[in-house]
């Protein structure tokens, strides 16, 4: 095990430095290749196995080699205690408070937000009393960035610390544990936050800070000044490291090693994943040592995601999963004959998952917003619970009225409707729309297809119309869960489990439908500074005779339609702005890279190629070579 971790971080280090959260993954070199949604199955359960790699041991890659004094696991189970001793203590003298902060942009936000929501609504279930959600949650861009993409504010140092200096004013003499999230140690606007922390002067009340992403620290993202004194990211880091050394109850890395993202630089998929798991580690841990029972295991813990992992990957569920992504392939090929995907679920908490990963879709591969979307049923909007409020009023498509009085637009056999049946303790049934009805009006009304994923206990009938992918070994293990730890644990295990399923069909269809050459989506959108270095790397991994500067020339080409650059060139903040909205950049800067052709005519190229990036990349490549 030791030797293969490092072995894994030695191959990750060495390749020109690129962090491992921006490398291409191997095993999906070829993954635009598949011809089916089994096949890209059969990719996705490799990739999503490294998570659980690099677990045992530590994987903080120091400056001097490899280290393994500090165990993940063990830091969970110290920061989990810290967090039951202050919610033990709080619940005894009430005027004690305590708070969690979570913060992200991104997929990590809507992770913080989920994670905040469940957690704190689980503690009122057990404490009446409390009157107060003890875990709070920050996302860039705000509660409308938790179903849309608001990027640029990713690069906002100043924001992210004044977000949280606003919660620490607004609860004075609340002891605080704050831990933010950036996959790919990035993130200016977590790194604020982190800096905020780290200042002595506003410590006071922290009881403890933390990060959690996934890449060694020497890999943090070495440009942008956070504060004042210049410092970038990296140097933040080193000294948090240091700090961690030192009071190993206050600081905290949460860094597993888990391997480079199935689309590369796709945080969403096994960095999102992993970033729950952490948290719902921390946060079970924290509530059995509650419950008194002093007995639970990390590495026990951990073993039923990776069970979770083999039942979806089982041959059969393959089979059934694989094609629905088949299917939802063919909705996207057919956008213009009412093709489209919808997920609908009954369940907010799980509802925001189906929402927040059909929303990734539109920044991820440039999908139309009818292209995929999620529902959340509920006789009407008002009737939703004030709980999930952040959510709910920032998604367009929350309740099911929408589709009865959209019904035309899902009639065609192309569209695909995939339906979440679960049993949700914390859904208040008065609420909900009489699911039965719905399925009957959609049955009745319209042509589309329709899928249900059953992730409740019950068995559930296959008719002509509906299929259903069942996995009966699913509720046995959720059953387990429940019974070891707590009910809390199983619902996270289901939203571990939907999450999966529901990466596996957005990634799937998109993959096939041709977005990706390779496994890099070429078409990023270059709407943040890490998204802008990320279109560079792409430039020269496909052109690796031009330098870097050349390629950053390409790119900029693009971006100002083959105009004269006119700003400075370093002023990459216009630059992002003059880019952001603009489609095709990284496509047409690429074409110009490989063909020598002015703007205009990579434009031209790329329309009689049906702005089909792949297919055009592949045949300009296959030009190059046969010179
Ligand atoms: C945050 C994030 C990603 C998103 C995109 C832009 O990344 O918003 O969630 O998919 O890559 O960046 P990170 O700070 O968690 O690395």
């Amino acid at each position: 095990m030791l030797n293969s971790v490092r072995e894994k971080v030695e191959e990750f280090v060495v390749q020109n430095g690129i962090p491992v959260s921006e490398l291409p993954n191997k095993i999906t070199n070829n993954i635009d290749l598949a011809t089916s949604g089994e096949e890209i199955l059969n990719l996705l359960s490799e990739t999503d196995k490294e998570i659980f790699r690099g677990w045992v041991i530590s994987d903080n890659l120091k400056s001097d080699g490899l280290s393994n004094d500090f165990s993940i696991l063990k830091k969970i189970s110290i920061l989990s205690k810290l967090i039951y001793e202050k919610i033990h203590e709080q619940s005894k003298s009430p005027d004690k408070r305590f708070k969690i902060i979570l913060s992200g942009c991104g997929t990590s936000g809507r992770l913080a937000y989920l994670c905040s929501q469940t957690f704190s609504l689980f503690l009122k279930s057990i404490y009446p009393a409390l009157d107060y959600n003890v875990c709070d949650y920050i996302i860039a861009g705000g509660d409308y960035a938790l179903v849309n993409s608001v990027e640029s504010v990713e690069d906002k140092p100043k924001v992210g610390a004044q977000l949280l200096k606003n919660i620490l004013d607004e609860h004075p003499n609340t002891e605080c544990v704050y831990l933010g999230i950036t996959c790919g140690f990035s993130a200016p606007f977590v790194a604020g936050q982190i800096d905020f922390c780290l200042n002595k002067e506003n410590n006071r009340n922290i009881l403890a800070c933390g990060i959690i992403g996934f890449n060694p620290v020497e890999m943090t993202r070495k440009t942008s000044p956070i504060n004042e004194n210049n410092e970038n990211f990296y140097d933040l880091m080193k000294k948090l490291e240091n700090m961690e050394r030192q009071d190993p109850n206050k600081y905290f890395i949460f860094n597993p090693l888990i391997g480079p993202e199935p689309i590369t630089g796709s945080s969403r998929m096994k960095s999102g994943t992993t970033t729950k798991i952490l948290i719902d580690l921390i946060f079970t841990k924290a509530l059995v040592y509650l419950d008194k029972r002093e007995n639970s295991n990390e590495l026990e813990m951990l073993d039923f995601y990776e069970k979770i992992l083999n039942v979806l990957y089982a041959e059969n569920t393959k089979k059934n999963l694989g094609n629905i992504i088949d299917n939802s392939c063919e909705a996207l090929r057919n956008l213009k004959h009412g093709g489209s995907i919808n997920y609908l679920s009954d369940s907010e908490r799980l509802g925001l998952l189906c929402c927040v990963d059909a929303s990734e879709c539109l920044p991820t591969y440039g999908a139309g917003k009818n292209d995929i979307k999620g529902f959340v049923s509920a006789k009407n909007a008002k009737s939703l619970t004030q709980k999930w409020q952040g959510f709910i009023k920032n998604c367009p498509t929350v309740w099911s009225q929408n589709i009865i009085d959209h019904l035309e637009n899902f009639n065609s056999d192309k569209c695909v409707f995939i339906l979440i049946e679960s049993d949700d303790e914390f859904q208040s049934d008065q609420e909900i729309i009489d699911k039965e009805n719905l399925e009957k009006i959609l049955l009745e009304k319209t042509q589309c297809k329709i899928y249900k994923i059953n992730l409740s206990s019950k068995n559930i009938e296959h008719t002509n119309r509906i299929k259903v992918l069942e996995m009966n070994e699913l509720s046995i293990i959720y059953r387990e869960a429940s019974k070891m730890y707590s009910s809390y644990f199983s619902n996270c295990l289901q939203e571990f489990t939907l999450k999966l399923i529901l990466n596996a069909i957005s990634t799937g269809a998109h993959v096939l439908y041709g977005k990706t050459y390779e496994n890099i989506m070429i078409d990023v959108k270059v709407s943040n500074i890490k998204l802008y270095w990320r279109a560079c790397g792409i430039l020269k991994k496909f052109c690796s005779e031009l330098n870097k500067e050349q390629c950053e020339d390409y790119l900029l080409a693009s971006i100002y339609s083959g105009e004269k650059l006119t700003n400075e060139k370093n002023d990459i903040e216009k630059h992002i702005e003059v880019a952001t909205g603009k489609e095709f950049i990284v496509p047409k800067a690429l074409i110009m890279a490989l063909t020598g052709c002015n703007y205009s005519n990579a434009t031209l190229l790329l329309d009689e190629s049906r702005n089909s990036v792949r297919n055009c990349i592949f045949k300009l490549k296959n030009k190059i070579q046969n010179k």
